[in-house]
């Protein structure tokens, strides 16, 4: 079985960054908290949660500069009770100096004192309570990771036994992006899932803790194939 892999192929939509099992993308325009979420759910997603600190280290490094983001955390419902959009619970906070204090200092006097939506500002990304209808900032939304149905992979041997890979000559005809550092075999199998035409893909040692992942289209043809050279190893995928 060594020589098989297998997977379930949850992949994110493109310009999505994957994070544990969900993506995320940040919209550059900006909307109120209530339209966000909207915009959001029309993805089948929510507005950012950020109940750890790993995830509060990986919105900031999305939000890099001293952009203000809404997130998805609110007390609309019941004031002072802070809720995430997308249900999870979490003790973990990030709240900036005197936040959150249900208001909203950037707004004009008439919208102030209402502030229900929490969005990440400066370079931290600190959090603080604003007005979730008068207040128009950037937004992050998080959905799913979609679940391909079950694909397997196969790997290909030369006549000798040894692992096969494809000719060097070959790669550009079939090759469908420019090669691709990951981590893990699955890694590379996961990319090419993820890619339409996609039907092979081999792998190869680069240094010690790195791959390259070339993922490609079949011509169909196996003749292309040579005996494995440097830790190469290549892989079809089987429906
Ligand atoms: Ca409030
Ligand atoms: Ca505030």
């Amino acid at each position: 079985m060594g020589s098989e892999l297998w997977t379930r192929g949850a992949v994110c939509p493109d310009l999505w960054q994957p994070f544990g099992r969900k993506c995320y993308i940040l919209f550059e325009n900006r909307l109120n908290w209530v339209e966000s979420l909207e915009v959001c759910k029309g993805y089948q997603g929510s507005l950012a949660t950020v109940n750890t600190e790993e995830k509060q280290e990986f919105i900031s490094e999305i939000c890099n500069e001293h952009f203000e983001t809404w997130i998805g955390f609110n007390d609309i419902d019941d004031e002072g009770v802070w809720k995430w959009v997308s249900g999870e619970d979490d003790d973990f906070t990030m709240w900036g100096n005197v936040e959150p204090n249900d208001y909203d200092g950037i707004l004009s006097d008439e919208h102030k004192n209402s502030a229900d939506c929490a969005m990440v500002t400066g370079n931290q990304a600190l959090w603080a309570d604003r007005n979730c209808v008068h207040g128009f900032y950037r937004f992050i939304c998080e959905k799913e990771m979609t679940e391909k149905h079950m694909r397997t992979s196969k790997q290909i041997y030369g006549r000798n036994g040894s692992p096969a890979c494809l000719k060097e000559s070959e790669l550009a005809d079939m090759t469908l992006r420019s090669s691709t550092t990951v981590r893990s075999r699955v890694d590379c199998f996961r990319l090419c899932i993820s890619i339409e035409h996609c039907t092979e893909f081999q792998v190869r040692s680069t240094s010690e803790n790195a791959l390259t992942c070339d993922v490609l289209r079949s011509e169909g043809e196996h003749a292309q194939y040579e005996s494995g050279h440097d830790g190469c190893h290549m892989f079809i995928i089987i429906d």
